[in-house]
């Protein structure tokens, strides 16, 4: 008798152990057929799904001056942060953590509790890659190291406004770090690492693309230029007691800004306390009426219409002149003087009458040659343009004073810019704040050289000759020109001030072969005295010494040695 028999239901039995086998059967030939078969495309998808990709951080372009002297650089640090869901499960730990990263204990709790319900939080930015590495070294559960870059800027305050600086994720947020952002950011790498259920890595798989470092820059400036006319303006400004100053040199051969600086300054190293004041790069982004020292141009409009020459003369009887209810004055008085004596002695008076006989055209297309109310093209972030106004019918009063520099407005970059154009046989070369290895552009030609040569005489007698103004502008060993300006400044509320001024000098050197050309500006001296050839030629005066020497340009205006102190010096120079 079968062991069937004693079964109720014999027929439920074996189809029970049919379906047991089919069943086996499917699981086991599933088994096989994805262990065998399905096993490399298996793996790889369990492998793809621990798989992560992290960034490598690219290095952002360094900057430099023109000779490679480092402006801005970006150094490896190492940012802590942490998982406060781990963090939590480890408490006793969170005091030597505070201590490790020098926070109060309350602090880093609060913070620590404030983010329990998320998987990130910041620890510390920016560290030392040593003391990043110590923290980590701690192995307190939940707490990651992520390396970046951090910029740091060598000249500090010197560079400040023109350099810019970076956010904390190195991303321009100023100046030249803003406006060559794109140029000096590199593309972030990627690698691949594997990483286990709770995200801790396991291994390091391979570099799937390298990080693209970004371009570096070289300035045109020269930081030797730079420190000295930072250290120069200040000095002025502490004298005198000023509110602010810049300072602008530029190459006049190439159009390379050599230097540019402005008081009030900052670090930026540590913004922590920041005056947005002190932020401002006045030089190109405040504009200011030029006065006198724009003279030089309407003299250059008056020879280039041939009814003026340098003979020419003006008679500026008692230093007044009435243009309807408008009397314009001069603050010395000249009597008959020629275009040179107009600029030695500064006369609103005589300007007047030659604009006034050639009429505004000429004096408003010279202003515009020589780029004033015109875009630099140097694209720096918040640079203004000012304004050369244009009228359909230019009133007498208007055309007088647009030639002897009022009703329009500049910044220190144009208003240097001009005096190079004038420095450079009367041709605009366009400006660069980078340091070019070739000449961009054989620039314009605006001025007759014939013209600006005979103005470049007129500004070298303003300096040299008794009576010019511009005493204080005298360079040792070289023969320079220049002009200074002294304006009252705008009242808020339209008009004048009374007794605000701003001091100017803008000149060039050496007169007979130019290679420099700066502007000084002193806002607001308080104390000493205030005017342009008394405040701002000394500084000019200083830092166009330091330029010509570092730029090694020949002396043109050595005093004459006796024989024996030649050879003695010769001999000096061998030993
Ligand atoms: C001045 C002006 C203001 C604007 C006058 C300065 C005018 C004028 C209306 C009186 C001080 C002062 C459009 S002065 O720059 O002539 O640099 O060494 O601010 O004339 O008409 O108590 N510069 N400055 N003028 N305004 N409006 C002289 C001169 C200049 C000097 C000195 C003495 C002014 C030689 C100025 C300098 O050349």
């Amino acid at each position: 008798m079968s062991r069937l028999q004693g079964l109720e239901h014999p027929w439920r039995f074996r189809i029970i152990l049919i379906l047991l086998c089919v069943l086996t059967g499917a699981i086991a030939s599933r088994i096989v057929y994805l262990h065998i078969f399905r096993h490399e495309f298996l793996a790889m998808q369990g492998d793809a799904r621990a798989v992560r990709h992290i960034p490598i951080p690219a290095h952002r372009g360094v900057i430099t001056d023109r000779h490679g002297e480092p402006l801005a650089v970006s150094t490896p640090v190492l940012t802590l942060w942490a998982n406060p869901k781990e963090l939590l499960a480890d408490k006793a730990r969170w005091k030597e953590l505070a201590v490790a990263l020098e926070l109060q204990p309350a602090a880093l709790i609060k913070r620590i509790e404030n983010n329990a319900a998320r998987e990130f939080m910041y620890l510390a930015r920016g560290l030392t890659p040593e003391r990043g590495q110590g923290i980590l070294d701690l192995k307190v559960a939940g707490v990651y190291g992520k390396e970046e870059f951090r910029r740091f800027y060598p000249a500090g305050e010197v560079a400040a406004h023109l350099v810019g600086f970076t956010d904390i994720d190195e991303r321009g947020q100023e100046g030249i770090e803003l406006a060559f952002n794109e140029w000096l950011t590199g593309v972030p790498g990627k690698r691949q690492v594997i990483k286990d259920r709770r995200g801790d890595l396991i291994r390091d798989v391979q570099v799937k693309e390298n990080a693209k470092p970004g371009k570096q820059l070289a300035l045109s400036i020269d930081l030797r230029l730079q420190y000295l006319a930072h250290r120069e303006l200040r000095k002025a400004l502490l004298e005198f007691e000023a509110k602010a100053g810049s300072l602008v040199m530029i190459d006049v051969r190439t159009g390379e800004i050599l230097a540019m600086v402005n008081h009030p300054t900052y670090n930026p190293n540590n913004r922590r306390e920041l005056n947005p004041q002190a932020m401002r790069n006045r030089a190109m982004v405040d504009v200011f009426e030029p006065g006198s020292t724009v003279k030089p141009f309407s003299i250059a409009a008056a020879l280039g219409t041939g009814r003026w020459t340098p003979e020419s003369t003006v008679d500026t009887g008692n230093g007044s002149f009435k243009i309807g209810r408008y009397t314009i004055r001069d603050v010395s008085r000249g009597g008959l003087l020629d275009l040179t004596g107009i600029l030695k002695k500064s006369s609103n008076v005589a300007i007047s009458k030659i604009a006034l006989d050639i009429g505004a055209e000429p004096v408003y297309a010279m202003m515009q040659n020589v780029g004033f109310g015109a875009d630099t093209g140097l694209s720096f972030p918040g640079e203004r343009v000012g304004q050369l106004p244009m009228h359909r019918k230019w009133g007498q009063a208007e055309t007088a004073t647009l030639a002897y520099g009022y009703g329009l407005s500049v910044t220190a970059v144009q208003l240097a810019h001009a005096f190079a154009v004038l420095a450079n046989d009367g041709r605009n070369m366009p400006l660069s704040l980078v340091h070019q290895t070739q000449p961009a552009s054989a620039g314009t030609q605006v001025i007759d050289p014939k013209i600006s040569k005979s103005v470049m005489k007129m500004l070298q007698a303003v300096v040299e000759e008794a009576g010019g103004g511009g005493a204080r502008a005298q360079v040792p060993g070289y023969h320079v020109g220049g002009k200074s300006g002294t304006a009252k400044k705008l009242a808020t509320g339209g008009g004048y001030t009374q007794s605000s001024y701003r001091s100017l000098f803008a000149g060039v050197g050496p007169v007979d072969n130019p290679r420099v050309a700066a502007v000084v500006v002193i806002d607001e001296p308080s104390k000493g005295g205030y005017y342009g050839g008394l405040v701002a030629a000394p500084v000019f005066a200083r830092v166009m010494a330091g330029a010509l020497r570092m730029l090694n340009v020949r002396p043109d205006n050595l005093p004459t040695e006796t024989p024996s102190v030649v050879v003695g010096s010769a001999q000096g120079g061998r030993g």
